[in-house]
């Protein structure tokens, strides 16, 4: 399988997901203008030229965070539960974090007028406060294990950090429990983010 990644972006915690699951992969970077390392255009894969996208090993194409993230996680034992409420409520959490987060972070990342800015930050702030309530004193988004959820969680911490977004406290503990998982750290060696 192959996962076409940016250091540092979304797919980061699908990059995350592979090793966690111990499946083999190649991480392929893509440049700006969204030529692979291996030579294509993206936009032939995924015609929106997103990653995270994946290529299966038969040469299918599966775009799309959730989607890859849960394709993984059933390729494993952990990550999601196959079945109960813990599995709805990590879907559920991780749906709301790659539409309504992950996309107040798009006017940070693309420069857009100080207004618009200013107006995603408070959303995001808002936002990472629902989070934090749902994390509540739990290790974890539903509990004592991590999810697929956690694992964009993750991500999307560190984005707050790096745009100085002011999100609750308990997201540094957090931050940091994540940090000290081999998976992540194997991650953002291999993404060049030590
Ligand atoms: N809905 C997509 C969004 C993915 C997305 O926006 N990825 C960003 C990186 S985090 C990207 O590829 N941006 C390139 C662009 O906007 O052209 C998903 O959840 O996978």
């Amino acid at each position: 399988m192959k996962l076409f990644y940016h250091p540092g972006a979304c797919s980061l915690a699908v990059h995350i997901a592979l090793i966690e699951a111990d499946l083999p992969f190649e991480l392929v970077s893509i440049t700006r203008d969204k030529r692979t390392a291996d030579g294509r255009d993206l936009l032939s894969l995924n015609p929106h030229g997103f990653v995270p996208t994946l290529e299966l090993d038969d040469g299918n194409v599966l775009s799309e965070a959730l989607a890859n993230l849960v394709y993984i996680a059933e390729r494993t034992e952990k990550l999601l539960p196959k079945d109960g409420l813990v599995r709805w409520h990590a879907i559920e959490a991780l749906s709301f974090m790659t539409t309504e987060l992950h996309g107040n972070f798009k006017p940070l990342w693309k420069r857009a007028p100080e207004s618009e800015q200013t107006r995603a930050k408070q959303i995001l702030t808002r936002h990472f406060a629902a989070l934090a309530a749902q994390l509540g004193d739990k290790s974890f988004v539903t509990g004592a294990q991590a999810t697929i959820a956690d694992l964009y969680l993750f991500v999307m911490v560190r984005w707050a950090k790096t745009y100085d977004i002011e999100v609750p406290n308990l997201f540094d503990a957090y931050f940091s429990r994540m940090q000290e998982r081999a998976s992540v750290k194997q991650a953002l060696a291999e993404e060049g983010l030590g």
